[in-house]
């Protein structure tokens, strides 16, 4: 299709975020159209699909709860579902709600430039075609931009390469393949042990261990049943966790790790290890504020690391000497237990980086032939996406210029300079500390509430206030700067790309975030400008 189409509101992406947000402004009688970059919805679970993907919120919790009926008739499988089982509840989500007559696939966006004239947006695609909109909502992932380093000699490497975010949709086989993988996140971590039982031989390249927890996966039985008689309950439950909207079915201490005896300590770590998933670092409240407490925790995985790996020198190696949970914590299934296979093997690049040849990697001068190289390097996270489009606000600002010393919004929702721009799950907002489907229907109900109130009440356009947004970006590095997270070089904080500034991205602490959002309507948009039509 060319030429220009006239809509009420633009929507970037069809995942789980642009799938809820075409529902929501159906439902405000608004002509909304999504343009979608892939050729099916779904976003994080479109794009990822390398072996061993899995989610490592729980399936009955990391679904949509916006509709009781679809919560009742969706099953779920297994305690973590499997990024198959994912896309499927996206396609039948899509289905149910007629979702895709309104989505255009295969079309990237280019560019989104604000026309003051028009109190609107012309988005521009890859194609060339042209949509205007009063509203643009930015539904377009937090983890969304595949970050790939520049190896040296990259174009030389005859073998095959894949991102773990790029996956091919055919499925790769890699029977009889000597495999490498480049990175040890939580990506690499579910792969590993798919991959080392499928290839003939398997290198993990690893510049920094990573903590990793046992999922203890398993299938679901009668707790759906139980879940679903009450689903309501563990919804309102899970919404008041300071810890991100999930798990409130778990145990979580109430009180500081000092407050228990030695003994009691390990007892305690040792049940939350045994549930499985994130719930350790929910053992004692302190884990994630205290650096001595969180040594303790952090001393009690690297035991479990010794004890799983045979070889004390390769379990040294996986040790990591860092903080508990400061990067992303990951959740795996027989990760450890992997390098006691005779066919895989770590390699430590902390001090000599990796090249690429014709035949493999390169490392300290070892060249370590292989037929197929996997980067599992992970992501330009939460600002990626928005920078890679061509964005331009009020007098033709580039969204670049705009966050030249980092992002800067308002809640994470709006940037100042941008009117009628939302982001869901934005820079400044809880996001990837939360379950991000509540957090993105947390978003889009908020934006939908807004876009109802500014026609009802004929105003043209909404922008972020500039000194609300100044005084957000000091409270969420304020929030962070109580916690551990922002003293490692994390993806948080944009230290896995080169040259991105040093911000922490997302805020910590989701109940007195939804209370700070709901006190700004009350008190009429307190914080953004609103014009008049
Ligand atoms: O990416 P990452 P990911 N040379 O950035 C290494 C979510 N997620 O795709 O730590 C050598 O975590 C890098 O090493 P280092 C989740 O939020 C969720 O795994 O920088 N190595 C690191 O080991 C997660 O956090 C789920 O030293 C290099 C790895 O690559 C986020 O996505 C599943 C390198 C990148 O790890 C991203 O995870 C999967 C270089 N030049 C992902 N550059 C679930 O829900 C980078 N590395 C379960």
């Amino acid at each position: 299709m060319t030429g220009t189409q006239h809509h009420d509101v633009v929507i970037v992406g069809a995942g789980f975020a642009g799938m809820y947000m075409l529902h929501r402004a159906r439902q405000l009688s608004l002509r909304a159209v999504v343009l979608e970059a892939g050729t099916g919805v779904g976003g994080t679970w479109y794009w990822n699909r390398y072996p061993g993907a899995r989610c490592d919120v729980e399936s009955m919790e990391y679904s949509y709860s916006f509709d009781p009926d679809l919560e009742q008739e969706w099953s779920w499988s297994e305690r973590y579902a499997a990024q198959p089982e994912i896309l499927r509840y996206a396609n039948h989500v899509a289905d149910r709600y007629d979702l895709r007559r309104d989505i255009r696939f295969d079309t990237r966006v280019a560019s989104a430039h604000f026309d003051e004239a028009a109190h609107g947006w012309t988005v521009t695609t890859e194609r060339g075609d042209e949509h205007r909109a009063a509203f643009v909502v930015m539904a377009t992932g937090c983890l969304s931009s595949t970050n790939t380093p520049s190896f040296p000699g990259m174009d030389t490497y005859t073998g095959a390469t894949y991102h773990t975010g790029r996956w091919p949709h055919e499925g790769v086989d890699f029977g009889g393949r000597r495999v490498g993988i480049i990175g040890t996140g939580s990506s690499a971590v579910q792969a590993i042990p798919v991959i080392a039982e499928q290839a003939a031989h398997l290198t993990v390249f690893q510049r920094t261990a990573q903590y990793s927890l046992p999922a203890r996966n398993r299938p679901l039985g009668a707790e759906q049943d139980e879940i679903k008689a009450d689903y309501r309950t563990l919804r309102e439950q899970n919404i008041t966790l300071t810890s991100g909207g999930f798990g409130s079915r778990y145990p979580a201490g109430t009180t500081s790790l000092w407050a228990s005896p030695e003994q009691e300590r390990l007892a305690r770590f040792e049940r939350h290890w045994e549930v499985g998933g994130v719930y350790f670092l929910r053992a004692y409240t302190d884990l994630f504020l205290d650096k001595q407490a969180n040594d303790v925790a952090a001393e009690f995985v690297r035991a479990k690391i010794r004890e799983i790996v045979q070889d004390p020198a390769v379990a040294d190696l996986l040790s990591p000497a860092t903080t508990i949970g400061c990067k992303r914590i990951c959740i795996d299934s027989g990760y450890f237990e992997t390098f006691n296979r005779p066919d895989v093997r770590l390699v430590d690049v902390s001090e000599h980086p990796v090249s690429l040849s014709p035949g493999g990697v390169t490392v300290n001068g070892t060249e370590h032939e292989l037929d197929a190289v996997i980067f599992a390097t992970g992501f330009d996270a939460m600002t990626g996406t928005l920078l890679r489009i061509d964005i331009r606000g009020r007098d033709g600002l580039p969204l670049g210029e705009a966050w030249a010393a980092g992002p800067r919004t308002y809640l994470g929702l709006q940037v100042p300079g941008f009117p009628n721009l939302f982001t869901v799950t934005g820079p400044g907002s809880p996001s990837v500390l939360s379950n991000m489907i509540m957090s993105i229907e947390h978003h889009v109900d908020w934006i939908t509430t807004c876009i109802e109130h500014l026609r009802s009440h004929g105003v043209a356009t909404i922008e972020a206030d500039d000194d609300a947004a100044d005084a957000w970006v000091l409270h969420v590095n304020a929030v962070a700067d109580q916690t551990l997270y922002p003293t490692c070089n994390s993806w948080y904080l944009g230290a896995n790309i080169p040259g991105k500034p040093r911000v922490f991205m997302p805020l910590p602490g989701l109940p007195p975030y939804i209370e700070k959002c709901r006190q700004v309507v009350e008190h009429g948009y307190e914080g953004f400008v609103l014009t008049p039509a």
